[in-house]
């Protein structure tokens, strides 16, 4: 780059000329107009996934970025999460899996783009949205809205953040990565709720971003007003029939949800492959610029940062990358296919004529024409008929609910409906560390309870109930509301029939009656969390003491003033029928005093180098014991396959890993009953109540533990168990490849692996070249067949990590299939493990 060009570089980027060893890398001008992002004079698709940083660990960032990019991705987007770097207010952390730049340079390192959505509201199913509880336990504030105490906090985040990137020259405008920023998060979604307010809080984002002179294009997602140059940009299962109201802006689609998130007590979700190619090649078809999928790879929420309520510790999200990074196949494949071809064609998408030619019934066929070439792509979005389209003198089937490419109009050379990627089937397998026994030996102790059950001593009092993340800036799940009251001989409330009433704004509660036990009771059912403890009770005359314990189950993140919502303890009344009298004492106003977090957590017992993580007991193990602490050690799996956590048998509590969060688990709670579908059909339009599995089963009995969590000698395990529950099956597990399955049509490549770790295909368990049914685990063999597939597979197969096909009958032997068969070649096959 000549000096003159990089002098102006250096004139436009401020902060940067302190900073920079200007010209290290080529500075990038983005722009953009409706049919392209340019970037440095090129016109390009963007194809995006997000991967949020919190949720995987640096030392995966590497694995998961570059399988991103062989899927056919050439940016990584991702959330800025302010809570997570700003838990207390003006102490930063951005270390361990908190280090942004290391993310990005990662990404760089690639040879990505990155799309950074610094929000800083979030939604992403991430703890409070993503907002710091100091934030809304401030003077005067007022979230989201034209609040100058809010707008001057969320300025000085957005600033620190931008200044970050600018100090490490991340933005495209200074050579790196970033080439699109975002802004808010889909405000338009709730703008509404805040009046003439809302308005003008979003010209001033859009004019607070523009001041931070980036260099590179600001966006603001589900914003049909953003004011310019905020470039408006869809979110949404599909986004084909979108155009921004801006038409010299691209269109653009930040969100392409892959599957959907799960809860406690929720079905696991899923997308078929079919579906989300079907999305993305119509988003494209009709003039798309830049599509991301979100999540790419979902992760895992460790620590306490699901958001909620009841967002549980997985969130897989049944993305292209599975939530330990392994590929979710076919997912993975069948879109990396889709990419291949959309980038095959992206001059003729950013450059060319376009013209449509409609069919009628919901066909239509959209033609790209450019110096002289032409890409076609073929739409039938019919959810039940399959059609064939005449064009040019050739026919062309086209299945219902699918998109046909052809980059030269002749050949198909992609269907979104043909899935050619193969299947691959994951198995939970034993421990095989050396010397591991085949079960955990624990030891225990109590959480310590007597002081707050018996005596109700906590560190503050006031004469009022308090709203839970006012009283615990969120430093814990658990607070304890604590009362004594003194009754007289003659007080009314003594005596039978007197029912203790406690109004909870949920999640979670505990409630202890003079050092006893008295129930518990959670929210969750039909997405309420909030409800009504009752039970009988009998009071001393004297001193009585009522203690409870309340648990937050992850903060709310999404709906209009989400962060208003009340948690914890609302209302406490004592109510004794007497005659057909109603005497009531409300004890809500009586003199509370507070606890927040348990004992073990002050102790920071989780954490084996804590002088305080002593007094273990290893003898007499209790089970279905509440309030329970649990310890155990382990060695570290050989290889490098994934490890997880069975806890099987446990309540709800919170796991540690060598004193890290592994997140809170809750495997007695079962999904519902109802909503799932035994048969997936992908035709039609998708959504998260569609196609889901696991109905009665345990929503998550499996947590992931990261490698870099573990050591190579010994590793310790704790658990605390709130509910009660039985640590004997507990078990450490690694997750690995059993089974690789596909079928491909005729004219197409079989490509089978048993996708890393240098495991290699130990022997074929069904093979048919002709017209096979069923799906993996469960092909037959149809009317035709060769003899020969079965061998022809053994060989170039049996003992090789991965292997591939033509299927033609040149190689599989003729099937004496009837005419008009269309032939193919399925395959199961097993992994050596
Ligand atoms: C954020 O606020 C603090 C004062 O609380 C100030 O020192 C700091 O400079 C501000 N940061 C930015 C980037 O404005
Ligand atoms: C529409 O977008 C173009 C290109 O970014 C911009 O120049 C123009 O000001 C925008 N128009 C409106 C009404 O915002
Ligand atoms: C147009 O096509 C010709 C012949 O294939 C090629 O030489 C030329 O570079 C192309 N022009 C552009 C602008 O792509
Ligand atoms: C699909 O096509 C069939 C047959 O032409 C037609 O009866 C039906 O109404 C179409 N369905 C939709 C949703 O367009
Ligand atoms: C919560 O934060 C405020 C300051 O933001 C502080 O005064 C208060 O002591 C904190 N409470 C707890 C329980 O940490
Ligand atoms: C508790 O909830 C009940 C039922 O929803 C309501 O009638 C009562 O007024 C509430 N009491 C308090 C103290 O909040
Ligand atoms: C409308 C909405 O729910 N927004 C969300 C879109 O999808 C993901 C859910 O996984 C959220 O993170 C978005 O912010």
């Amino acid at each position: 780059m000549s000096a003159l060009q990089c002098a102006s570089v250096v004139a436009l980027l401020v902060a940067c000329s302190i900073f920079c060893s200007c010209c290290a890398s080529t500075p990038l001008d983005v722009s953009s107009d409706a049919r392209a992002i340019t970037i440095n004079g090129q016109r390009r698709i963007i194809l995006a996934g997000s991967i949020h940083y919190p949720r995987s660990t640096p030392q995966m960032w590497p694995d998961l970025i570059q399988k991103s990019k062989e899927g056919g991705l050439n940016a990584i987007e991702t959330y800025v999460f302010w809570n997570a770097h700003e838990a207390q207010y003006r102490q930063y952390d951005f270390s361990g899996n908190l280090d942004l730049v290391r993310f990005l340079r990662t990404i760089q390192d690639a040879g990505l783009y990155a799309i950074l959505r610094i929000g800083p509201y979030v939604c992403a199913e991430w703890n409070y949205g993503g907002y710091p509880i100091w934030l809304h336990n401030m003077q005067g504030i007022q979230l989201r809205t034209d609040n100058s105490v809010y707008k001057n906090e969320m300025q000085n985040f957005t600033t620190m953040i931008v200044n970050m990137m600018k100090k490490e020259e991340l933005f495209a405008s200074q050579g790196g990565p970033i080439i699109i920023a975002q802004i808010e998060n889909e405000y338009g979604n709730v703008i509404s709720s805040y009046g003439e307010a809302g308005k003008q809080y979003i010209n001033w984002c859009a004019s607070m971003a523009n001041s931070l002179d980036i260099g590179v294009p600001w966006v603001m997602c589900q914003e049909t007003d953003a004011p310019a140059p905020m470039l408006e940009t869809c979110n949404g299962w599909y986004c084909d029939q979108y155009e921004p109201k801006n038409s010299s802006t691209p269109k653009m689609w930040t969100e392409n949800w892959t599957g959907w998130f799960k809860g406690w007590g929720g079905l696991d979700p899923h997308r078929t492959a079919e579906d989300l190619a079907y999305a993305v090649a119509r988003f494209f078809q009709l003039g798309g610029t830049l599509q991301n999928y979100y999540m790419y790879h979902g992760g895992t929420n460790f620590g306490r940062t699901a958001g909620g309520p009841y967002i549980a510790t997985t969130y897989d999200y049944d993305a292209p990358l599975d939530e330990f990074g392994n590929l979710n196949q076919p997912k993975w494949g069948h879109l990396k296919e889709l990419h291949l071809q959309l980038m095959s064609m992206e001059k003729v998408l950013t450059h060319g004529d376009v013209s449509s030619i409609d069919y009628g019934n919901d066909v239509q066929v959209t033609i790209y024409s450019y110096n002289g070439t032409a890409s076609c792509f073929f739409s039938n979005a019919n959810q039940t008929t399959d059609t064939t389209i005449s064009f040019q003198d050739n026919q062309f089937t086209v299945p219902a609910w699918s998109v046909s490419i052809l980059p030269d109009c002749k050949t198909e050379t992609y269907n979104t409906a043909k899935v050619n990627s193969q299947t691959t089937v994951f198995v939970k397998k034993a421990n095989q560390a050396e010397d591991e026994p085949s079960s955990l030996s624990w030891s225990w102790r109590p959480e310590h309870v007597k002081e707050t059950v018996n005596n109700g001593l906590g560190s503050v009092s006031a004469n009022m109930l308090i709203e839970q993340k006012a009283a615990t800036n969120d430093t814990s799940d658990y607070l304890w509301y604590m009362t004594s009251l003194d009754l007289a001989k003659d007080d009314l409330i003594l005596g039978d029939d007197l029912t203790l009433r406690v109004n909870t704004s949920g999640h979670v509660l505990h409630v202890y009656l003079n050092g006893k036990f008295l129930g518990s009771q959670w929210g969750g059912d039909n997405g309420k969390y909030d409800f009504v403890f009752e039970k009988k009770v009998k009071l001393n005359e004297g001193k009585n003491q009522l203690s409870l314990l309340s648990a937050t189950v992850g903060l709310k993140n999404y709906g209009p003033m989400f962060y208003d919502v009340p948690t914890g303890v609302a209302g406490v009344e004592l109510i004794r029928k007497l005659n057909d009298e109603l005497i009531v004492k409300d004890l809500s106003s009586s003199k509370w005093t507070y606890k927040v977090g348990l004992h073990g957590e002050d102790h920071q017992i989780q954490n084996v180098e804590s002088p305080h993580s002593s007094k273990w007991i290893s003898d007499s193990l209790p089970t279905n014991r509440m309030m329970t602490w649990y310890k155990t050690t382990f060695k570290a799996p050989l290889g490098n396959d994934v490890v997880v956590l069975d806890l099987l048998g446990m309540g709800k509590g919170h796991a540690w890993i060598n004193g890290r969060s592994i997140g809170r688990f809750w495997p007695t709670y079962l999904a519902v009953q109802d909503g799932c579908q035994e048969t997936c059909d992908y035709r039609g339009p998708y959504s998260d109540t569609k196609c889901r599995t696991n109905c009665g089963g345990i929503s998550q009995r499996w947590y992931h533990v990261p490698r870099s969590f573990i050591r190579d000698d010994l590793n310790t395990l704790v658990l605390f168990e709130e509910f009660g529950g039985n640590p004997s099956n507990v078990k450490f597990q690694t997750n690995v490849v059993d089974k690789v399955c596909a079928a491909v049509e005729e004219g197409h490549t079989l490509e089978l692996s048993c996708q890393g770790n240098g495991r290699a295909i130990s022997s074929i368990e069904f093979a048919s070249f002709g017209d096979p049914k069923g799906s993996c685990e469960a092909f037959s063999s149809g009317s035709c067949d060769s003899a020969a597939a079965l061998s022809v597979l053994q060989e170039k197969c049996v003992g090789q990590e991965s292997c591939s096909i033509e299927v033609s009958d040149a190689l599989l032997g003729s099937a004496n299939c009837g005419f008009g068969v269309q032939r193919k070649l399925a395959v199961q096959a097993r992994c050596h493990h």
